[in-house]
């Protein structure tokens, strides 16, 4: 168990399937201070219950298309204006949001007018070979966002959650095909966002070829800035 001393406020990046929601919950367990929202999590919940904005989020998903940055801006800063995250004191962690230098932007004013700031952006630097038979092998927990990877981290039970026993399910965009649509997005996206982060130096980069190599390395970064 870590406890950091400064309120670490941090931002995951990289490709589909890299290990963002890997590495989110490992860092949730180690550091009990820290909480996490994942804008691909609650997306895949608004599908799953059926409302307007999951069907609209579905029409893009499922080409691997990035939603307009209108739409998930709006979605993402309500949550975290409700969850009492714009105060300088709030820990937290996002994963999959901000993705493009508007979505970046919009939450820098937006924290900006609290007199809080994003103090850590991380990318996860995952050779590019490993990641498709990692999303193929992919079932996913929507209710909680845990993940599964039937070779890396089967469940203890095939086809069903290890903490509530509820099915679990493919993603929709978890293809061959629909994956490479979304990685030709990330990185139209990728280079300019990571500009945009560098230039504010709070920018850092993790690589490996596994989320078990990379993982003490991402918790060393952070303690060393935070602990
Ligand atoms: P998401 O949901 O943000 P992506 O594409 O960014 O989706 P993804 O696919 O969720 O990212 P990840 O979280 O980086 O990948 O990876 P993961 O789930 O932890 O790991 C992948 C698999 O590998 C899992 O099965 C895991 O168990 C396994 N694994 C992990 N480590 C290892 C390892 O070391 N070895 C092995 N063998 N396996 C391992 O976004 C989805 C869509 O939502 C929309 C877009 O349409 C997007 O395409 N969206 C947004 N649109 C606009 N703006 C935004 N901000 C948006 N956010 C979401
Ligand atoms: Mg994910």
């Amino acid at each position: 168990i870590t406890h950091l001393l400064k309120p670490l406020r941090l931002l995951l990046l990289g490709a589909p399937g890299s290990g963002k929601g890997t590495q989110t919950s490992r860092l949730l367990k180690q550091i009990p201070q820290l909480s996490s929202i994942s804008s691909g999590d609650i997306l895949r919940q608004e599908i799953k219950s059926e409302s307007t904005l999951g069907r609209e989020a579905t029409t893009y998903i499922a080409q691997g298309k990035l939603l307009p940055d209108d739409l998930i801006t709006r979605l993402i800063t309500f949550r975290l204006s409700a969850l009492g995250w714009l105060k300088p004191s709030a820990m937290w962690l996002l994963d999959g949001f901000p993705r493009t230098t508007a979505q970046a932007s919009a939450l820098d004013e937006l924290l900006k007018q609290h007199d809080a700031s994003l103090n850590l952006v991380v990318e996860l630097d995952v050779p590019e070979s490993t990641i498709l038979e990692r999303i193929e092998n992919r079932y996913v927990h929507v209710p909680s966002g845990r993940v599964y990877n039937l070779q890396y981290n089967p469940p203890k039970v095939p086809g069903l959650d290890d903490i509530t026993g509820e099915p679990l399910t493919k993603r929709l965009d978890d293809t061959a095909e629909v994956f490479k649509k979304r990685l030709e997005e990330y990185k139209k996206t990728n280079e300019p966002l990571k500009d945009y982060y560098k230039k504010s130096g709070i920018f850092g980069t993790v690589s490996g070829e596994t989320s078990d190599i990379i993982f003490p390395k991402l918790l060393n970064l952070i303690t060393s800035k935070f602990g």
